[in-house]
């Protein structure tokens, strides 16, 4: 999706009636970070200032009735004219529960593209003809329903973002994400070495990174049979997943004796 970021930097738009939700989520953390190094160029478009009339309506009561209201098509696709201008080659992202469910392999190939534009709902929903004629794909951040498809704007750049290079301190972070391998993360410890009588993992004070990278997968694999063994459905074990998990059949097998 989207042509890899040239110049390294991502620029993405917002298309949304809150412009005034980002302006937090863009002055801090890692976005801020991301904005300041180049490596995020981030835009909102209110909606608003793309409606006709002088009461500027961006939504109307529905076609065939019932409740809620609708986010009419005109002021939507003027919206996204003024930002394809900006960024001619971006792909229009909808937020939307009908959409494909947002996941870190997702997060993955937006990451590489060079600019995004995502459309933030409000109300019942926008009219269906926005989304045929102009929306390239639309995105879920899951199953339940928002006031608005702000949050789920994001929660969506939030993710990309640190995926893009540069963006996290040093690059192998996102290597050992959750998900990135399709597992849940090991579990992590700071100082102190004792906390509410509990010790960390002598492992991981050992200084030999053989055995704390090995523990550290062994860790994975058994949170993630605990906590998600959906993640493991469809998932291909590596060598090395495979003698742990053939150690723990032993060992197993030696406790039914
Ligand atoms: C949503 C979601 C979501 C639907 C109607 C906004 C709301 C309102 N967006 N993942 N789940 N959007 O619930 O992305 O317009």
């Amino acid at each position: 999706m989207g042509e890899a970021a040239v110049d390294g930097t991502m620029k993405v738009c917002v298309l949304t009636l809150f412009p005034e939700l980002f302006g937090p989520f863009w002055d801090h953390g890692i976005i801020r970070r991301a904005i300041q190094g180049d490596k995020l160029n981030p835009l909102t478009i209110n909606i608003r200032d793309h409606a006709e009339g002088r009461h500027r309506v961006t939504d109307d009561r529905p076609y065939g009735g019932g409740c809620g209201m609708v986010m009419k098509p005109e002021p939507l696709s003027a919206a996204l004219s003024a930002a394809k201008q900006r960024l001619p080659m971006a792909k229009t992202l909808l937020l939307s529960p009908q959409g494909k469910r947002f996941d870190q392999q997702m997060a993955q190939s937006l990451a590489a593209a060079d600019e995004l534009i995502l459309v933030c709902g409000r109300y019942e929903g926008v009219d269906e003809r926005f989304i045929d004629g102009h929306v390239d794909a639309e995105i879920s951040i899951g199953d339940f329903v928002l006031t608005g498809g702000e949050l789920g704007a994001m929660v969506v750049i939030d993710a990309v973002a640190r995926l893009i290079p540069g963006v996290l301190g040093n690059e192998d972070s996102a290597e050992n994400d959750t998900f990135s391998d399709g597992l849940v993360e090991h579990a992590h410890y700071t100082r102190p070495p004792v906390y509410d009588n509990q010790r960390v993992p002598d492992v991981l004070l050992s200084g030999n990174h053989q055995e704390i990278d090995r523990w550290r997968r062994e860790a994975a694999l058994i949170r993630t049979m605990l906590k998600r063994p959906d993640l493991l459905d469809q998932r291909e074990f590596s060598p090395q997943e495979r003698e742990i998990l053939k150690k723990w059949r032993r060992d197993i097998d030696s406790l039914l004796g």
